[in-house]
């Protein structure tokens, strides 16, 4: 059957199939659901109801994906239109059947359309979700009552608590989705279902349904993912919700919801997190530099050194199809590197995060090599060996000879200078910092260094590119440490100085973990190596640290650091450790004095806070947002603070100024003209 009849009015236009009413929301990028979708959906749904030749309507989307929900650039604004909530009501109301067709992501919002029809049909690569958790909120527009009533207790807990996604098959499998339909032919498809089910009745509304209470499933759930989701205030709220649709009526079960929501979306914590998303895709763009520059084609990466760090480097990109020439001067450390590779991809798949083929498929795409004459034909090389100048300077003023023409050079360095590398090549334009951070292919942030000469086009393909291997990309200026590393300085610095004035680690940790960071600094000291730095001069005895490398307390590999290590690697306050503190004070005459949390925030903190300023004041980071992204990322700064610029935003300027006055630190004047948070 031929369309025809089609009505456009603003991103939604209707089409009739026959008796077929399809109504097409069409608002790139992502169909959110702002106002005028759901106005246009409303008025649309209502004028197929009203037209008794129509006997079924579908709802689809145009564009890469069915609505990824609603509009959260509208959130924290006065709603205009008809509200998400009633919306779905009006749908799931309608006497006509209707069909949601999907394909890309039905989220959020969009996934609670898709409930209030009473029908789904997906593509294959559809997949449906209610990520509002990752937002600091609970679905809102029924999700939490309906989901469980059609999926159950278990996988609706899983869907809401989690945030994660599914695939149309899992969602099928559930019950989610009726029908999983072809690839290529959605609109036909869709009709057909239409037409299959435009007669029978009663229509299968998912209000109706009613959901037996499962304890046992909740507190089996919170067992496994209690730990994970600390801090968090929306994943409880989502619980509530939950419980809810298993013990009262959906109307009230709606109230609930309704009013867990208003108080999650008013809160600090959902600030902080819709925050973390815009300031995340806000990274990727380059102040002055075009969107549309053309980019270099990166066919093949190098990496130069196959330690922890150049494996997890190279792993990123195999993992994302492009081939890897790997580099290490020496047979044995290349087989050992490579074998590292290996067993991490064989891990995943024996956990089931990757498919059974994926490891060959990966390591298919490497060539390992002893010589980096191999190099030649590599678009992207990227050095990953220790950290000192010298070898820096030597290994790419050897690339510059070897390297094809246009090809880009990049450090890994945290923290050395990229313009002073750069200058031993002719090709300065060529070259920048690529900062991966440890596990290189876990961790999601990548620093992009970009050197005083660095090619715009060079730039804006790396930037690409780590989107390609799904890496969260954040522009650096050059200086020492960069943007994280540099960051963390001042907070090492005073954490020293506050055990000389009398705090313990353990109170200076606790601090820090009680504020949402996954270890305090004296944690991290244990965990990367206390005697990290500490080789190249191993006579030295200058402070707490050398001191406690200097007995062999080099951390968790070997049991002892800060604190003592039992053979699980649970930690205890270290009586010797104490011992070595109160000789240091002896030594230099320091009486210990009680030290509140509060100076500890001042001090480790809000000195971060100051050192983000200066580094925004000296253009070494774009905007404001990009310090949080680069902090939540890269350092596990919590979500639910949205990173330390949103958070001394939060706090208030005048107590973060305040604080850092009471310790006598220079304030960074963008403090106090508010350039810090911009
Ligand atoms: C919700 O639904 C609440 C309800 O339960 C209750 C209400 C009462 N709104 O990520 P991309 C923009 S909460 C506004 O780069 P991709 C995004 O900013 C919502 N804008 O593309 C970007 O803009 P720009 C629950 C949105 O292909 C552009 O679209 N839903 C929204 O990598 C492209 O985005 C979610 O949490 C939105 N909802 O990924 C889903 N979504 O070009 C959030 C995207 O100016 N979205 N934008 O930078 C996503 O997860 C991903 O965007 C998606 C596409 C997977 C859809």
């Amino acid at each position: 059957m031929t369309s025809h009849s089609i009505e456009r009015s603003g991103p939604i236009r209707t089409e009739r199939e026959g008796d077929i009413l399809v109504i097409v929301a069409d608002s790139p990028p992502v169909n959110a659901l702002g106002a005028a979708v759901r106005d246009g959906l409303e008025a649309a749904v209502k004028a197929g109801v009203a037209d008794s030749s129509i006997s079924a309507i579908v709802i689809r989307c145009d564009g890469r994906t069915f609505f990824a929900g609603a509009d959260i650039g509208e959130f924290g604004k006065p709603l205009q239109g008809i509200p998400l909530p009633t919306l779905v009501d009006v749908i799931e109301a309608s006497p006509t059947p209707v069909i949601a067709a999907i394909h890309g992501t039905a989220l959020g919002g969009g996934c609670e359309v898709a409930l209030g029809c009473h029908y789904r049909v997906a593509v294959p690569s559809a997949k449906l979700g209610t990520p509002e958790v990752k937002l600091g909120l609970l679905p809102g527009a029924g999700g939490t009552q309906r989901l469980p009533r059609l999926v159950g207790v278990k996988a609706a807990l899983e869907m809401i608590v989690l945030g994660n996604p599914v695939s149309a098959q899992a969602a099928a499998d559930m019950g989610l989705v009726d029908k999983v339909v072809g690839e290529d032919t959605l609109a036909a498809d869709a009709l057909a279902f239409a037409r299959e089910v435009a007669g029978k009745r009663p229509i299968p509304r998912v209000r109706d349904r009613l959901v037996a209470p499962d304890p046992a499933a909740i507190e089996a759930f919170r067992k496994t993912h209690g730990r994970k989701l600390r801090g968090f205030d929306a994943p409880e709220a989502c619980i509530t919700c939950v419980v809810a649709a298993t013990e009262q009526s959906f109307e009230d079960g709606l109230a609930v919801e309704r009013e867990q929501f208003m108080a999650l979306m008013n809160g600090t914590q959902s600030a902080a997190q819709r925050h973390l998303f815009f300031a995340e895709r806000k990274a990727a763009k380059i102040d002055d530099i075009d969107a549309a520059t053309p980019l270099r084609p990166i066919k093949r990466v190098g990496v130069i050194g196959a330690g922890t760090m150049g494996g997890g480097i190279a792993m990123n990109f195999l993992s994302a199809g492009v081939p890897v020439t790997i580099v290490e001067m020496q047979q044995e450390a290349l087989d050992r590197g490579t074998g590292v590779m290996r067993r991490n991809y064989e891990a995943s798949a024996a956990k089931g995060r990757l498919p059974a083929d994926a490891p060959d498929k990966a390591m298919g795409l490497l060539s390992p090599t002893l010589s980096l004459d191999d190099l030649g034909d590599c678009d992207l090389i990227i050095e990953a060996v220790y950290e000192d100048m010298g070898v820096k300077k030597d290994i790419f003023t050897r690339l510059d000879a070897i390297a094809k023409p246009g090809a880009i050079l990049a450090s890994n360095t945290s923290y050395l200078n990229i313009d002073e590398i750069a200058a031993v090549t002719k090709r300065t334009g060529d070259v920048l910092g690529m900062h991966f951070f440890s596990p290189a292919n876990v961790m999601k942030l990548l620093e992009v260094v970009r050197g005083r000469q660095t090619a715009p086009d060079v730039l804006a393909t790396v930037m690409a590119l780590a989107k390609k291997i799904r890496k969260v990309a954040v522009v650096a200026g050059v200086c020492d440490g960069f943007i994280g590393n540099r960051m963390l300085m001042p907070r090492q610095v005073e954490a020293n100085k506050l055990l000389m004035e009398g705090a313990t680690p353990e109170q200076i940790d606790r601090v820090h973990v009680a504020f949402g960071m996954p270890m305090g600094p004296f944690q991290m000291a244990d965990l990367a190596g206390v005697d990290i730095g500490w080789h190249r001069d191993p006579g030295r005895i200058e402070n707490i640290r050398d001191a406690l490398a200097a007995e062999g307390r080099w951390g968790q590999k070997k049991g002892a650091g800060f604190y003592d290590y039992d053979e699980k690697r649970n930690p205890t306050p270290s009586p010797r450790v104490a011992e070595i503190i109160d000789d240091f004070r002896a030594k230099e005459g320091a009486t210990p004095r009680a030290i509140s949390d509060d100076e500890i925030v001042a001090r480790t903190l809000y000195t971060m806070v100051n050192e983000g300023a200066l580094i925004l004041e000296e253009g070494m980071a774009q905007r404001a947002s990009d310090i949080d992204v680069v902090w939540v990322y890269g350092y596990g700064w919590p979500v639910y603070r949205g990173g330390p610029m949103f958070w001394a935003q939060s706090e208030g300027a005048e107590k973060v100024i305040a604080g850092l006055e009471r310790y006598g630190f220079p304030v960074a004047k963008g403090l106090k003209t508010g350039e810090a948070f911009k």
